[in-house]
């Protein structure tokens, strides 16, 4: 175990050990704020969901607590990529392509999944995900840029990208972020 792994490990469990403190603080913050949490923007300036023909190539990236292996990808402006993820973990995490601003305002979206039971620490109650939709009238991580994927289980996220930017694929399961799950994304012309 690398000093840098045992340091993530660190985090994670200090992440588990504040989450209700967590949980609490994101409560106030989002106040009267739902309407800006429904408001993603739009995906298209990050680029789109692909088709598994248009894909020129498949990476894979398999999830740890609290990281990716690889932690950087490269891609050309207006490539499709076949994102093929294993969750190598013991707790559930996400792969989500976006900018680092959306990132942080995908948060409180994750965090009243945890509230309302959806997003259990080793796996996802389809049950209380169904309830959750129910009472809000509609679904979520439907923008394609996203995936949860279960200890042990694999998820696939197909993207196309568009113009030359910085991005960065991201766990917003809560504390998972903050201990450095997160990778860059370098598009280049
Ligand atoms: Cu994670």
């Amino acid at each position: 175990m690398t000093y840098r792994m045992m340091m993530r490990a660190a985090a994670v469990a200090l992440a588990l050990t504040v989450s209700s403190a967590g949980i609490a603080a994101a409560q106030t913050a989002s106040h009267g704020g739902h309407g800006s949490a429904d408001s993603h923007g739009s995906t298209t300036s990050i680029g789109q969901p692909g088709k598994p023909y248009e894909a020129s190539r498949t990476v894979r990236i398999s999830m740890h607590e609290n990281y990716y292996e690889p932690e950087s990808v490269s891609v050309s402006a207006g490539e499709t990529i076949r994102f093929l993820i294993k969750n190598e973990g013991e707790f559930v995490h996400e792969f989500a392509i976006a900018t680092a601003e959306m990132h942080k305002s995908h948060a409180p979206e994750m965090m009243m999944m945890v509230e309302h039971g959806v997003l259990l620490p080793d796996r996802i109650d389809q049950a209380a995900a169904e309830k959750m939709k129910a009472s809000m009238g509609h679904g979520m991580h439907d923008e394609g840029n996203s995936v949860l994927v279960e200890p042990g289980k694999s998820g696939e996220v197909i993207w196309r990208f568009s113009e030359a930017q910085d991005l960065q694929f991201a766990c917003n399961v809560p504390g998972h972020y903050e201990s450095g799950m997160m990778g860059d994304i370098k598009i280049s012309h």
